[in-house]
């Protein structure tokens, strides 16, 4: 974003994915080419993993869950500079995360769309009741609502189920004039199909390396998110104050 497109942008969208979060501890889906426990993760984040070994399922979320509740784990440089960006920013502004980490609410950002669900929310398959839950949960523990034995599942959006809030992100990307996409592979649809949808938007992509989806973009920011997003936001603000 070079300093003559001086152009005021007014409807950003910015999508983030595992990689804004590696650098406060999470690791990514990919970092350990996608295994967890020998599984491959898209084997084990799925409703037929969860109906056929829900224990498995729930010791996967458990271990991740508990990673939201070590001290160690704080939002990093990257996810307090997109919250800066949108306390400063006039127009719209939207976040899409397809992270099911709480640090981007933790950040302080507001307008933030979790498209793959949230790590401390569960919910009842008998009585659909969503409730926060930052424990461990045990598969034996009743529905604090309906008292039904092992009907709980993460809210979690797994491999073959419809992402949350599709009409909400695919309207803000039609009205786009800004798009950001920060540490993601471009691997899992539908959220690697955003920047073809975000057809009016200048394009930028931050990530250490090229993804399935580098070609898509107009601008590339490579290198850690901790250091490019700051940079990013500093510059845009720079060129876009109203
Ligand atoms: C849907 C929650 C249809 C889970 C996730 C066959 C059968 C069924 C479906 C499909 C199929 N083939 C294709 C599909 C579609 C499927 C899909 O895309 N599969 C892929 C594997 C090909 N998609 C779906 O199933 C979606 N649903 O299609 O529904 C439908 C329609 C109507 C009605 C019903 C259904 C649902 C997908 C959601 C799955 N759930 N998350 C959990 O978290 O446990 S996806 C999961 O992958 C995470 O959300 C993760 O965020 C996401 C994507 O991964 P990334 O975020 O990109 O992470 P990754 O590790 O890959 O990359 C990290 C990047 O960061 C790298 O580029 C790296 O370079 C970079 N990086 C690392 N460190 C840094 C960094 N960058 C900057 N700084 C750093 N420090």
């Amino acid at each position: 974003m070079t300093t003559e497109n001086t152009v005021l942008y007014k409807n950003i969208v910015i999508l983030t994915g595992a990689g804004i979060s590696a650098e406060s501890g999470i690791r990514t889906f990919r970092d350990q080419d996608g295994l967890w426990e020998e599984h491959r993760i898209e084997d084990v984040a799925t409703p037929d993993a969860f109906r056929r070994d829900p224990a498995l399922v729930q010791r996967f979320y458990n271990l991740r869950r508990a990673q939201l509740r070590d001290p160690s784990v704080q939002p990093n440089a990257a996810h307090m500079a997109l919250a800066e960006l949108e306390k400063h920013w006039e127009g719209q502004f939207l976040l899409v995360t397809q992270n099911v980490d709480n640090l981007h609410r933790r950040a302080g950002s507001k307008n933030l769309l979790h498209m793959h669900g949230k790590l401390d929310q569960v919910f009842c398959l008998n009585c659909d009741e969503h409730f926060t839950w930052v424990d461990d949960w045990d598969l034996e523990a009743p529905c604090p609502s309906c008292g039904k034995v092992g009907s709980v599942r993460p809210d979690i959006v797994w491999f073959g189920e419809m992402p949350y809030f599709s009409d909400e992100i695919y309207a803000a990307l039609e009205k786009a004039d800004f798009f950001v996409s920060i540490g993601t592979s471009g691997n899992v649809y539908p959220a690697a199909g955003f920047v073809q949808l975000a057809w009016k938007a200048h394009k930028i992509e931050v990530n250490l390396k090229d993804t399935e989806i580098s070609r898509a973009f107009s601008e590339h920011f490579i290198g850690p998110a901790s250091v490019e997003v700051p940079r990013l936001v500093q510059a845009f603000l720079e060129v876009n104050k109203e």
